[in-house]
C-alpha cells in the first residue's frame, strides 16, 4: 500500500496522529459544549477523519483550502495550534480568530486555511476565487474546496463547476458525501446519487472513492491535485463517508437507522488504519499507545488553556466585523451599545 501511493512510513504515522488528534479534540469539544462552555452551534466530524486527513496530507502547504462549518479537523490537520482552536470554540481572546469566529468560522491564513463557512455551498465560490487568483498571479498553487453532499444541490455550486471548466481553473472540488444534509438522506435529496457525475457535464474529470480509507483518499486527491497543478484543469473527488454524530450537538439524531449507524461504525477509519499500521509493521502496539497518550495530553492542555483564557472584551466584539471608514469614536458610537 505504501509503495503504490508513494507514501512513506513517516507520512503514515503523521496521518494517524492527525486523525487521532482530530478525534480526541472533537470528543473533548463535545464535553466542553455539554458543560456549557461553548455557545452557539458545534458540528462534529467524528467518523470523517480519513476524508479530512487524506485530503490535507496530499496538499502542498501553500495550496489554499476552504471548507464548511464542520471544519475543526481541517484547521488541525493544516497545523493550527490546538490551544488556539479550542480557545476559539470557547470564544476566548486567545482563539485562532480572536474568539470572534467560533466553531463555524475558523481561519488560519498563515497556513493557507481560508476558513469554514456557515452558508451551505459558501466555501465553493470562495475556493473558485482563490483558484482564479492563483492563475492570475501565475502561481502553481491549487485551490481545494470542501463541501457536503447537501451543498451539491446549491445553484452556486453548479455555477462554479461551469466557471472552473470554462476557464480551466486550478481547483479541486472535494465533495465530502456523508450521505445526509442535516437529517435528510441523500436518496431523498439527490436525483443522481453519484454526485461526482455532476462534473461530467462540465468536462471536469471526477471520481468517487472510499472516504473511510485514508490511504485511498490521499491517493485520489493526489491525482486530482496533479491534474490541477500540472495540466491546469479542475478535477473533482467525491469521498463517501459517514458522520457518527448528529448534524450538530443540538441534533438528537433520531432519524438515522440504528443498523445503518452500526454498519458504518464497524468501518471506523481510525480502527481500520490502526490495523493497517500494525499489519504493515509501520507501528507497534506500544508505539500506538504512546501516540494516543501524547495526543490525549495535547488535547487536555488545549482545553485547560482555553478555559483559563479571558473572554473577548465586549468593546472588541465588533472588531473585524464591520469596516471602519470613520474614526474609532464614530465606530464605537454607532455600533456598540
Ligand atoms: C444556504 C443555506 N441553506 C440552508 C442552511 C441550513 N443548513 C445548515 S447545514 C445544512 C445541511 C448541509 O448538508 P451537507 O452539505 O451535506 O453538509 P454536512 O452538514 O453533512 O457536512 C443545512 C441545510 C444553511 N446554513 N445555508
Ligand atoms: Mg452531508
Amino acid at each position: 500500500m505504501s509503495t503504490a501511493t508513494g507514501t512513506g512510513q513517516q507520512d503514515m504515522r503523521d496521518m494517524f496522529r492527525s486523525m487521532l488528534l482530530i478525534r480526541r479534540f472533537e470528543e473533548k469539544a463535545s464535553e466542553e459544549y455539554m458543560a456549557g462552555r461553548i455557545g452557539g452551534f458545534l458540528h462534529l466530524a467524528i467518523g470523517e477523519e480519513a476524508a479530512v486527513v487524506g485530503t490535507v496530507s496530499a496538499m502542498r502547504a501553500d495550496d489554499p483550502l476552504t471548507s464548511t462549518y464542520r471544519e475543526h479537523g481541517q484547521a488541525l490537520a493544516r497545523g493550527a495550534d490546538p490551544r488556539a482552536v479550542m480557545a476559539e470554540l470557547l470564544g476566548r481572546s486567545t482563539g485562532l480568530c480572536g474568539g470572534r469566529g467560533g466553531s463555524m468560522h475558523l481561519m488560519d491564513k498563515a497556513r493557507s486555511f481560508y476558513g469554514g463557512y456557515g452558508i451551505v455551498g459558501g466555501s465553493v465560490p470562495l475556493g473558485l476565487g482563490l483558484a482564479y487568483a492563483a492563475r492570475y498571479r501565475k502561481s502553481d498553487q491549487v485551490s481545494v474546496t470542501m463541501f457536503g453532499d447537501g451543498a451539491t444541490n446549491q445553484g452556486v455550486v453548479a455555477e462554479c463547476f461551469n466557471m472552473a471548466g470554462l476557464w480551466d481553473l486550478p481547483i479541486v472540488f472535494l465533495i465530502l458525501n456523508n450521505q445526509y444534509g442535516m437529517g435528510t438522506s441523500l436518496e431523498h435529496a439527490a436525483a443522481e446519487e453519484d454526485l461526482y457525475t455532476r462534473c461530467n457535464a462540465y468536462g471536469i474529470p471526477s471520481w468517487k472513492v472510499d472516504g473511510m480509507d485514508v490511504m485511498a483518499v490521499r491517493g485520489a486527491v493526489a491525482e486530482a491535485l496533479r491534474i490541477a497543478r500540472e495540466e491546469r484543469n479542475p478535477a473533482c473527488v467525491e469521498l463517501l463517508a459517514y458522520r457518527y454524530r448528529g448534524h450538530s450537538m443540538s441534533d438528537p439524531d433520531t432519524v438515522r437507522d440504528a443498523d445503518e449507524k452500526e454498519r458504518w461504525r464497524l468501518r471506523d477509519p481510525l480502527v481500520t488504519f490502526e490495523r493497517v499500521l500494525l499489519g504493515e509493521a509501520v507501528m507497534t502496539a506500544d508505539d500506538i499507545a504512546a501516540m494516543k497518550a501524547e495526543v490525549e495530553a495535547v488535547v487536555e492542555d488545549a482545553a485547560a488553556f482555553a478555559e483559563e483564557s479571558p473572554e473577548v472584551p465586549v468593546a472588541e466584539l465588533a472588531d473585524d466585523v464591520y469596516a471602519n471608514p470613520f474614526n474609532d469614536d464614530a465606530r464605537g458610537g454607532a455600533l456598540m451599545p
